[in-house]
């Protein structure tokens, strides 16, 4: 049989990527195509995500994969989280999209929770608190200029998926990010869109990922030589990475690490009760309506702009063998304090935490490179045991998928941390969601999660770290 195509748009908030991913009766192969940096700048008083660029990238990918994979036949979109833009009446953005590290919740945060406290919005929408989750970001949206000419909000997957199709819908994954979704009914809570004044209207219908949104519009289908549909995926990255764990067993924990360590379980229903939400653990949608049920740990945000301050692009190996070959015992941080949220300057931030808890301060960049790989590893291992007992799922195994699979030092720590074996890779394992979700709507790919991951878990190569 002829294997069959499909591209994944996958874009993190440190970059992008598009590929082809290769699906034949046992396995999917991913061949990246077009890879892009990605960041928030600073313009017109806040961080913003460069639309234009992104929508630029995005097209330059579609074209490499018309070129070297003209046969495609459905693509798929996620990205981060939480962030949106804000269209008018005929359907052109009105700015670039502001990013969740401004600091514009300051003043909406307080506001929100004053209008609906914070055990009532857990018990709607089952999230942890984050200073940034677009309930607020719409509080402080609602003071700005543009809120009067807005006619819908729409996610960032959702916003390049009409830019490619023209159709608008919000995806229900991504949807549940937002704060503003019932984790009970999967969708929009009219509780909550009244007690913050948000019009319904504003909010595109939820749409299940394994849909057809639609296909290339007819002006980019010519110019780009392709022409494909566009399938629904689970549009948050991370859902579409917890799609790509390859674990056929369920007594797992997963750390999906990126620019965000997002760790947790996956269950069939939430847990809302006020021992999860005083331990800040949040109910995400999964693809077919699982629960990731996880905490939002600091990730290797702290590295990267640790690498930004000191003027080193890439992730240089040398470095993190020189930080992993140290003693422990250096000092930790808390990588979960809103104070790491904001970027800038991240070198002397760390010292100065380190300085107030007692710590010595780092002496080298290793030091410093070691402090973050310690307190990483920490908070995963806190985080899982604290997922386990909150919900009582065994866990037997520690899958690491994304990026941040390929930093050795950081896995060996965390088997050490965790007393559990760590199963490291696939670094693409969002795109291999994301493939694997369109697939299956378009009948090449089995039917059931766990028979993707079996497959998963059978064909990709996996690093395994004992636990001692
Ligand atoms: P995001 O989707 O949040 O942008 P990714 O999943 O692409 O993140 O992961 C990016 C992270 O992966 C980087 O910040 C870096 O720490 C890590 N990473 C990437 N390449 C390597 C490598 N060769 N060795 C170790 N770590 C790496
Ligand atoms: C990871 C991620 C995470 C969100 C954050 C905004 O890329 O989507 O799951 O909390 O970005």
């Amino acid at each position: 049989i002829n294997p069959r195509v499909f591209g994944a748009i996958d874009i993190g908030a440190s970059g992008g990527r598009v590929m082809a991913g290769i699906v034949d009766a046992r396995r999917v192969e991913l061949v990246a195509v077009h890879r892009f940096a990605n960041g928030a700048v600073r313009r017109d008083g806040h961080l913003r995500w460069e639309l234009g660029r992104l929508l630029t990238e995005v097209e330059r990918g579609l074209a490499a994969l018309a070129r070297d994979f003209p046969q495609t036949e459905s693509i798929g979109i996620d990205t981060w989280a939480v962030d949106y833009g804000l269209l008018d009446a005929a359907g052109r953005p009105l700015a670039d999209p502001i990013a969740y590290r401004d600091e514009r919740t300051a003043t909406a945060v307080p506001r929100v929770d004053a209008a609906v406290d914070r055990a009532r919005q857990y018990a709607i929408n089952g999230l942890q608190h984050l200073p940034f989750t677009t309930l607020y970001q719409l509080d402080a949206e609602r003071d700005g200029p543009l809120w009067d000419r807005a006619a819908h909000i729409v996610l960032l997957p959702d916003l390049i998926a009409h830019h490619l199709t023209g159709a608008l819908s919000t995806e229900a994954t991504n949807a549940s990010t937002t704060g503003l979704v019932d984790v009970r009914t999967g969708d929009w809570s009219g509780e909550l869109l009244a007690a913050l004044g948000i019009d319904p209207g504003l909010l595109p219908a939820i749409e299940q990922p394994g849909t057809v949104r639609g296909r290339l519009r007819p002006e980019l289908a010519r110019r780009l030589g392709l022409d494909a549909a566009v399938t629904t995926v689970g549009s948050h990255d991370t859902a579409s990475a917890v799609v790509g764990v390859p674990a056929a067993d369920r007594d797992i924990a997963f750390v999906s690490s990126g620019t965000w360590s997002l760790v947790g379980v996956e269950l069939d229903a939430p847990v809302l009760d006020e021992a999860s939400r005083a331990a800040n653990f949040t109910n995400e949608r999964g693809v077919d309506d699982r629960i990731r049920y996880l905490r939002n740990v600091g990730g290797l945000w702290l590295l990267q702009e640790c690498l930004r301050a000191w003027g080193v692009s890439g992730t240089p190996a040398a470095l993190l063998a020189e930080a992993g070959a140290l003693p422990t015992g250096g000092g930790v941080i808390d990588v979960d304090d809103a104070e790491f949220i904001a970027p800038g300057e991240m070198p002397e931030r760390i010292a100065a935490a380190l300085r107030r808890d007692g710590w010595p301060e780092p002496r080298t960049r290793a030091e410093t490179v070691r402090v973050i790989l310690d307190s990483l590893a920490g908070a995963y291992a806190r985080t899982i045991e604290q997922a386990s007992a909150l919900s009582g799922r065994r866990v037997a195994t520690v899958h690491v998928v994304g990026g941040g699979a390929q930093n050795e030092a950081l896995c060996r720590l965390t088997a050490a941390a965790t007393g559990r074996e760590v199963v490291a890779g696939p670094t693409e394992a969002t795109a291999l969601g994301n493939v694997l979700v369109q697939a299956r709507a378009h009948g090449a790919a089995p039917a059931t999660l766990e028979e993707m991951r079996a497959g998963l878990a059978a064909g990709q190569q996996l690093r395994r770290y004992a636990p001692a």
